[in-house]
């Protein structure tokens, strides 16, 4: 059996990593030389309560280790969580390139994805309203391909030269080092506001999208424009899309400043139990492309990575599917020593000549060696293709590869030619044979100057729920920084783009009456005509873009969702068991909530373990509560405070509630439903059917609260 998994391609980096994994269990203690220890207590001293020898080589050994054991964390995306799955293509992209994991539908590629905040440090919470990274390492049999993204469509800046601006705004403030994972400060709205190239981002960080219930309900996005190389050698545009099966949900902001508290580890917990429990994080891959011919036939430009193609223009082709089914060994070797790099490519795929995509190929390495200790770091486990690689680059700091003989040069005839060069037949890279013709400059092209029009169309595209959060973030965001003007000129800013939104923010913060500033773009080159760096108003094209809003995701599915029950002794058994059942069949999780901690008896004498007390949980962990009957249960819950603000809580999240015969008691004492019409998604004494359709609906944002 073990033999007949070697040979699969999806296990290929599993199988590998597996030669650098150390098993402790039966074995004796050593020393990092091989030494076995007979005391792992008490320091060598000289007497018994005497000074500590320097001789002491296991103390000595120890220590320095510990000593050593940090690195520096990722300059940004510091706080990621990782696993490990395969990639299966369904559908061949052989017209459109040539990379070999995209010819044959039923191809099996392994990968490594890592998701992360961007802001916050690695200790950081879980549930910032951040963009999140959504970086894929394809193990393919050419070599690593990196499909570096994040959860959002577009970047905040059109050009690599500003991304230190960037992040050193939205980071803690330099003096204080204040606050930590959160854009709600002076210095990243002072930056928004003077650089208006930010606002389609923006309007994203103020939705829902940055506060996703799970990663594995977030989309990922490529952003950049790549191409695309067929084997003729065409060459295409490219977007690259992955699809949550799932369905694309988020927390309210309440509950994710409730959840930084309670668990900052949220999403960190949810993917390992979820993959744990046999539960696999999947997305669907897709891809939008676009003929070469048409690369100026949108009314934005397609190198600009604040721009997405709205789906509505350019559909989303569906080709494979990503699961994610295996959880990391250690965290540090794997999740935190991995290495991305948007220049890890393959054969068939390339970029554009998008100015941030540009940038980011040269820092990534850059990056890593300093993180990572030197130049050796494609050598970690994690890091190494599943392919062979040969080259004549040596030595540098913790070199593992021995590579004999004489010759570490090319030309050679030493090592008679060895490793020799391939033909673009024989899998050679080749770079698509792109003609450039230009003066070097440095200028922002004239096509890149419309801020606003991608903004409003975001905006349009969202229900009156999505609508009323982003008013509410940007209140809350703008609301947190000091300097009056700093408020004044984002509010000018988004009166650009809408002049309702811009009223209802600017009523919030006390502005009387919103204005654009005069001059409202501040990044020009010192010798340049402000007038020509000025954003175009905005001319939505399409109007409006029904894919960007989450209202409109596919609901199908209540697989991993978590569900509260409320149970205390003399629960009934029959009502849980039932609901329990048929939760357990759609692949819900149900948690037992009780007052205490250990088991309770129900109705009929079973024992029934306790998952959480109403002390240890809250209801922001859970995505919908059910209260089964037995009065002697409910006659305890009914006493309990913190079980009441639980229901009354979820109410106010728009979750769904069931209670069957006698928990309608508690549900009414708690919620006081004075009309006979009961609420939006609180269902009384109705089937398990109805619980597990209203569960699908993630949440009933119709429900006045
Ligand atoms: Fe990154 N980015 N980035 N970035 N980025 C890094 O590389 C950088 C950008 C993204 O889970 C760093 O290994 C520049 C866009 C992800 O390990 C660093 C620019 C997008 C991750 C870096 C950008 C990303 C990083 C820090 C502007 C979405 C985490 C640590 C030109 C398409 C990968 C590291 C992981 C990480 C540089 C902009 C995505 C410093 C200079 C746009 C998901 O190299």
């Amino acid at each position: 059996m073990a033999k007949k998994n070697e040979n699969k391609l999806e296990d290929q980096k599993s199988n590998d990593l597996k030669k650098n994994t150390v098993d402790n269990n039966g074995e004796f203690l050593t020393t990092n030389q091989g030494l076995r220890i007979n005391d792992d207590q008490n320091s060598l001293t000289a007497g018994e309560r005497g000074p500590t020898l320097l001789e002491d080589f296991h103390l000595r050994e120890k220590i320095t280790h510990f000593d050593h054991e940090r690195i520096p964390e990722r300059i940004v995306h510091a706080r990621g969580s990782g696993a490990h799955g395969y990639f299966e293509l369904h559908e061949s992209l052989s017209e459109y390139t040539k990379a070999d994991f995209l010819q044959t539908p039923g191809t099996r590629t392994p990968v490594f994805a890592r998701f992360s905040t961007v802001a916050g440090s690695r200790g950081s919470t879980d549930l910032a309203r951040d963009v999140r990274g959504f970086a894929v390492k394809f193990y393919t049999q050419e070599g690593n391909y990196d499909l570096v993204g994040n959860n959002m469509p577009i970047f905040f800046i059109q050009d690599a030269i500003k991304f230190p601006d960037l992040i050193h705004a939205v980071k803690p403030e330099p003096n204080n080092e204040i606050p930590q994972a959160a854009s709600a400060h002076d210095t990243f709205w002072d930056f928004v506001s003077l650089t208006p190239e930010t606002m389609h981002n923006v309007m994203w960080l103020m939705s829902d999208r940055a506060i996703p219930r799970s990663l594995r309900m977030m989309e990922g996005f490529g952003i950049h424009t790549y191409r695309f190389v067929n084997k003729e050698g065409k060459s295409f545009f490219v977007r690259f899309h992955w699809k949550p099966v799932l369905g694309v949900h988020s927390v309210l902001w309440e509950e994710a400043q409730k959840i930084s508290g309670i668990d900052p580890d949220f999403h960190r917990r949810d993917l390992y139990d979820s993959i744990d429990k046999g539960m696999f994080a999947e997305w669907d891959f897709g891809v939008q492309i676009v003929n070469e011919e048409d690369e100026h036939k949108f009314s934005f430009d397609l190198l600009d990575p604040t721009k997405l193609i709205p789906e509505e223009l350019v559909p989303v082709k569906i080709v494979g599917r990503m699961t994610l089914n295996r959880n990391v060994d250690n965290f540090f070797a794997e999740t935190e020593q991995i290495a991305f790099h948007p220049g890890h490519v393959v054969p068939g795929i390339d970029f554009s000549n998008d100015p941030l995509l540009q940038g980011r190929l040269f820092s990534y390495t850059d990056t890593q060696l300093i993180r990572l200790g030197g130049p050796n770091f494609h050598e970690i486990p994690i890091n190494r293709p599943v392919c062979p690689f040969h080259n004549n680059q040596r030595d540098g700091y913790m070199r593992q590869t021995i590579n004999p003989g004489q010759s570490s040069y090319h030309p050679n005839s030493t090592g008679e030619g060895f490793p020799k060069q391939a033909k673009e037949s024989e899998g050679g890279y080749t770079s698509y044979h792109e003609r450039i013709d230009g003066h070097k400059i440095r200028t922002r092209s004239k096509s890149f100057m419309d801020h606003f029009s991608q903004p409003a169309m975001f905006y349009n595209s969202l229900n009156e729920v999505e609508k009323q959060h982003v008013i509410d973030a940007f209140s809350f965001e703008l609301g947190k920084v000091k300097k009056a003007e700093i408020r004044e000129r984002t509010v000018g800013l988004i009166t650009k783009i809408n002049k309702d939104l811009a009223k209802l923010v600017a009523d919030r913060l006390g502005i009387k009456n919103p204005k654009p500033d005069k001059i409202m773009n501040h990044s020009y080159p010192a010798d340049a005509n402000p007038n020509d760096y000025q954003p175009m108003d905005a001319n939505p094209d399409p109007k409006s873009s029904p894919a960007v809003s989450m209202a409109n995701t596919r609901k199908d599915s209540i697989k991993s969702r978590m569900i509260a029950f409320f149970a205390a002794d003399g629960v009934d058994a029959k009502s849980m068991e039932n609901m329990k059942k048929a939760l357990g069949k759609q692949q819900a999780i149900v948690k037992i909530v009780a007052p205490h901690a250990g088991e309770i008896k129900t109705s009929s004498g079973e024992t029934v373990k306790v998952d959480e007390s109403f002390l240890t949980a809250d209801s922001v962990m859970f995505d919908a509560i059910f209260i089964p009957g037995g009065k002697k249960s409910i006659n305890t819950i009914v006493g309990i405070d913190k079980a009441k603000t639980y229901v009354q809580d979820a109410f106010k999240h728009f979750k769904p509630i069931g209670a069957v015969d006698d928990g309608e008691e508690f549900l009414q004492k708690s919620l006081e439903l004075k009309s006979k019409e009961l609420p939006k998604g609180v269902l009384l004494n109705e089937q398990a059917s109805a619980f597990i359709d209203a569960i699908k609906q993630h949440r009933f944002w119709e429900r006045k609260v």
